[in-house]
């Protein structure tokens, strides 16, 4: 098999973005985007995604974390999607229920092609550290617009902040995992009966 690896660097005014990924990994991260908790939630994603992620972020921090969280989620998505290929052998689709503690998330992804996110969450606060819950959503929406993919995150239950926010993440690597693993059944088939993806 092909090795499923990408880099994209991305540039603006607001940021300068490099992401590199192995989809084939085994969850290693190389990460610093000045953002701690962000940096916490990519681990996860590595971690219970089996991918190993390069991710490094120069980002407006000095007006807010806002630019950064958001490009880092467009940059990955684009990584995944270059790193994805024709999508051809792939499982496509992907999801997982993530406990921890009192809370619980289920997330479920499609690479479609077609971007989409239905994301339920309530957060019980609005900070967790020193973030601001509201760019969890734009992470998300950076991802699915520029990885082209569907993308329904539900969280379930949960009274803790960064308890509700780790199973979102850990949940999401999990789902990636499933989806973008190659099928050994199906490894020569496009999982689509449109042909293409
Ligand atoms: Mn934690």
């Amino acid at each position: 098999m092909a090795e499923r690896k990408a880099e994209v660097t991305r540039n603006t005014l607001e940021t300068q973005i490099t992401v590199a990924v192995n989809l084939d990994g085994t969850g290693q991260l190389d990460v610093d985007t000045g953002v701690p908790f962000l940096d916490h939630m990519l681990d996860q994603i590595a971690r219970h995604g089996l991918i190993d992620m390069e991710i490094s972020a120069i980002g407006d921090l000095h007006i807010d974390d806002h630019h950064t969280v958001e490009d880092i989620g467009i940059t990955l998505g684009q990584a995944f999607k270059q790193a994805l290929g024709d999508k051809k052998g792939i499982r496509r689709y992907g999801h997982a229920y993530v406990p921890l503690d009192e809370a619980l998330s289920r997330v479920v992804i499609d690479f479609s092609g077609r971007p989409g996110l239905a994301m339920d969450v309530e957060f019980t606060r609005g900070r967790v550290g020193g973030f601001d819950v509201d760019l969890f959503s734009e992470f998300f929406h950076g991802f699915v617009n520029h990885g082209m993919v569907t993308l329904h995150i539900d969280n379930l239950k949960g009274k803790n902040t960064h308890h509700q926010a780790e199973t979102i993440f850990k949940a999401f690597g999990r789902a990636i995992r499933m989806a973008v693993e190659v099928d050994q059944r199906a490894a020569d088939i496009m999982p689509s009966t449109k042909g293409c993806l």
